[in-house]
Formats: C-alpha cells, sequence, structure tokens
C-alpha cells in the first residue's frame, strides 16, 4: 500500500467538480486517508511549488493555487502515486486522454483540475505539508 497526496485546485472546486475527482478515484478503488478543504497562501504556495520557482510560469501557478479554496486529500492504495498520476493525464489537458481526468475535464494547463505527488519524496513532502500525522486515519 501506498499513500499519495491530490489537491483538487481553486478553479474544480468552483466549478463544483469535488465529488468528481474524488468520484473517480473511490471507484477506482483508491480510499480517502485524509481531507480537508483550506485556503492556501502565499508561503504554503510557495513550499508546495518550490521546484518549479524559477520557472516563468511560477507567479502564475501561485496566483491560480491561492485564488479561492481548494480541497486536499490524501489517498492510499497500491502503486496510488503513479496510478493517481495517470488517472489524471498529461499536464497541458489539451494533450491529456480522453478518460483521464484532465482531459475529460480541462482545456488550460494552469486550471489543469488537479495536482498530484509525481513520486514517493514528494508524496511524503506534501503530505506532510498539508497534514498533520493526527489527520491521516
Ligand atoms: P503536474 O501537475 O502534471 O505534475 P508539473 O508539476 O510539471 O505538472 O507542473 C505543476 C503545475 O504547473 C501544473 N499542474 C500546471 O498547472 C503548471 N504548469 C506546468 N507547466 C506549465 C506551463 N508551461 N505553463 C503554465 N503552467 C504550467
Amino acid at each position: 500500500m501506498e499513500k499519495t497526496f491530490v489537491l483538487v485546485k481553486p478553479g474544480a472546486v468552483a466549478r463544483g467538480l469535488v465529488g468528481e475527482v474524488v468520484r473517480r478515484f473511490e471507484r477506482r478503488g483508491f480510499r480517502v486517508r485524509a481531507m480537508k478543504m483550506l485556503q492556501v497562501d502565499r508561503d504554503l504556495a510557495a513550499e508546495h511549488y518550490a521546484e518549479h520557482r524559477e520557472k516563468d510560469f511560477f507567479g502564475e501557478l501561485v496566483g491560480s493555487i491561492t485564488s479561492g479554496p481548494v480541497v486536499a486529500f490524501v489517498l492510499e492504495g497500491p502503486e496510488a502515486i503513479a496510478a493517481v498520476r495517470k488517472m489524471m493525464g498529461s499536464t497541458n489537458p489539451l494533450a491529456a486522454e480522453p478518460g483521464t481526468i484532465r482531459g475529460d475535464l480541462a482545456t488550460e494547463i494552469v486550471a489543469n483540475i488537479v495536482h498530484g505527488s509525481d513520486g514517493a519524496e514528494s508524496a511524503r513532502r506534501e503530505i506532510n505539508l498539508y497534514f498533520s500525522e493526527g489527520e491521516i486515519v
């Protein structure tokens, strides 16, 4: 069993897609181990996207994730990290396969519905960034 961190981005929360995103993961067989709605501030956004600090889209990324409430959760299941990434689809929704979350629900790269950890180390880091140990059941 593996845990991964997933976040429904503000645009998707505003569009009422929280249930749609969670439903897909739950139906697949992944289990929610923690979940919360929160407003990401600029400090948390900068930490979350630390690896993108030098990118020219960093400001846009921070502006986007802080633009409204997000829903963050921890999912658990077999090979959860890779499986969730596959279900999310390519970063650019226009390149994402139909059947994936981004391929079905998005057209814009910044507002691409969902974030999911891209490896074991980022999963650990991101889970700890958003949740305390007691919040994970
Ligand atoms: P993913 O979310 O698929 O892991 P990353 O980690 O490469 O993709 O990028 C993090 C976020 O940065 C993406 N979810 C997307 O919103 C945004 N992003 C990535 N590449 C670009 C780009 N070229 N222009 C604008 N935003 C981007």
